[in-house]
């Protein structure tokens, strides 16, 4: 996607933190942090939420899953605790629609809502 600002990430036309990458997934620092860890584990393809996964992207949504596990291992965090999230839809916040996770930890995290 040319606007995309997480496409533009992934094909290195804009700076990022990377902490993780893969042919499949690039996991990167958030530009706001909101914990001592926050990284985002996206997919270098362009999908533009959780809903629009297809049957098809079954091994894909694995692999983010299996990147999440590598950053939290690498992070320091595995042990002690994180969220893993994605904001879908208006009701969500979902700011950037380029599907991302959210890896949150190095601090007791407060109740979601
Ligand atoms: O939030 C999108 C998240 O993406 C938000 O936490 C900021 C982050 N963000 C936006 N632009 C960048 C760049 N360029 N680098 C790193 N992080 C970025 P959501 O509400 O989940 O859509």
């Amino acid at each position: 996607m040319e606007d995309c600002v997480f496409c533009k990430i992934v094909r290195g036309e804009l700076p990022a933190s990377k902490v993780y990458e893969d042919d499949a997934v690039l996991a990167f620092r958030d530009i706001r942090p909101q914990a001592p860890v926050h990284v985002l584990v996206v997919p270098k393809k362009h999908v533009a939420s959780l809903m629009d996964l297809t049957d098809e992207d079954a091994a894909l949504a694995g692999r983010l899953f299996a990147a999440a596990r590598a950053v939290a291992r690498q992070e320091g965090v595995a042990e002690s605790g994180f969220r893993f999230l994605t904001n879908t839809g208006p009701d969500s916040g979902q700011v950037v629609f380029h599907l991302h996770f959210h890896v949150m930890g190095g601090r007791r995290l407060g109740a979601m809502g």
